[in-house]
């Protein structure tokens, strides 16, 4: 995990333990600054130079979307990237009312599909946009189809994503229905294209837990959503386990804390199917946590850097040739 790759500071030296910290605090402040300047110049595929792609059909911004079991974090994601990226406590009062963070006396946190615009585009610049969902419950059919539904970037900001009508969904054969059929179709975008879909998927999980995802019953649930994504040309969704703190309040050790964020890690992808480097290690900024963190800034910068860098490639793979018609 990133976090723990810098030097620890000798144990008992405090003049040269001072000076460490010094220096790799100066280094993720330059880091920090370097990421947050990447990210507001990026811009979609900038070398468009193969005269035969139709680069016409590219958005303005990038989608980035956000699945996984209810309370393991993604609105708390959402909201670290907006603070992380604009260097500030307080959401705008508009993303503050919108984004719904659980609570410790509530079920269910997030309800709606929700768009936050974390970056606007402008210009030359390239958005940034992160949409919220609803964490999975039940992790059965119904679900996946919901999932499916988001994957073609078909519902509009703010809706529930759920069934017409409960009956709809329960058996297998459902599933394959249209999906104006299963759900409202006030909640549909008419015909959305590549402008709506998500370009790049970030799976989020709690990382404090022993079992990661949390059972056969949940594995099973994401690993056929990842192969539902790779079908839909998604070849590297990223794995998002938070809670870090957590974990780093348990084992206070830093050569066995390794040891556990390891196995961890290696414990994901073996049961999903990722490769090692698409899974990270994150804090969000929970509770009432006011102060600015700078590690916090500094991984959840990387996450969404390396999140910007995944759309960009979906959006390469998806870029076609022009019609023989638009060339004449
Ligand atoms: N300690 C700690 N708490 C966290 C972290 N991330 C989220 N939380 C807390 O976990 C709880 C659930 O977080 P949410 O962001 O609402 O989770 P969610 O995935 O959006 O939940 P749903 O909307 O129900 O799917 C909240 O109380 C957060 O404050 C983290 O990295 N560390
Ligand atoms: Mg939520």
């Amino acid at each position: 995990m990133e976090k723990k790759a810098f030097p620890a500071p000798p144990a008992d030296k405090r003049a040269a333990k001072k000076k460490t910290q010094g220096t790799m605090s100066e280094l993720m402040v330059r880091q920090v600054n370097q990421l947050r300047a990447a990210l507001s110049y990026f811009h979609i595929i900038p070398m468009r130079s193969n005269p035969v792609l139709n680069y016409s059909v590219l958005p303005n911004a990038v989608n980035i979307l956000l699945f996984g079991p209810s309370g393991s974090g993604k609105s708390s994601l959402l909201r670290t990237f907006y603070r992380s990226y604009h260097n500030t406590r307080e959401l705008p009062d508009e993303i503050h009312h919108k984004l719904v963070v659980k609570g410790t006396s509530h079920n269910e946190g997030t309800t709606l599909y929700t768009t936050v615009v974390i970056k606007p585009e402008n210009g030359n610049e390239n958005g940034i946009r992160i949409h919220d969902t609803r964490g999975q419950i039940w992790m059965d059919v119904k679900e996946k189809a919901q999932a499916d539904l988001l994957l073609q970037g078909k519902v509009k900001d703010l809706s529930k994503v759920e069934q017409r009508n409960h009956r709809y969904a329960y058996l297998l054969w459902e599933f394959w229905k249209k999906d104006t059929q299963l759900f409202p179709t006030e909640i549909l975008k008419n015909s959305p294209g590549l402008t709506d879909k998500p370009h790049c998927l970030l799976f989020i999980f709690d990382g404090s837990l022993e079992d990661i995802p949390n059972g056969d019953e949940e594995t099973a649930f994401y690993h056929e959503i990842l192969q539902l994504a790779k079908s839909k040309g998604y070849y590297y969704p990223q794995i998002v386990l938070t809670h870090i703190d957590k974990v780093e309040a348990k084992v206070r050790e830093e050569e066995k804390l390794r040891e556990v964020l390891d196995s961890k890690i290696e414990g994901v992808v073996m049961k999903l199917g990722i490769p090692r480097s698409s899974v990270h290690f994150i804090e969000n900024y929970h509770d009432s946590q006011w102060d600015t963190d700078l590690s916090v800034d500094f991984h959840s910068l990387r996450l969404l850097h390396e999140s910007v860098q995944q759309a960009d490639a979906y959006l390469q793979s998806q870029l076609k040739e022009k019609s023989s018609c638009s060339i004449m």
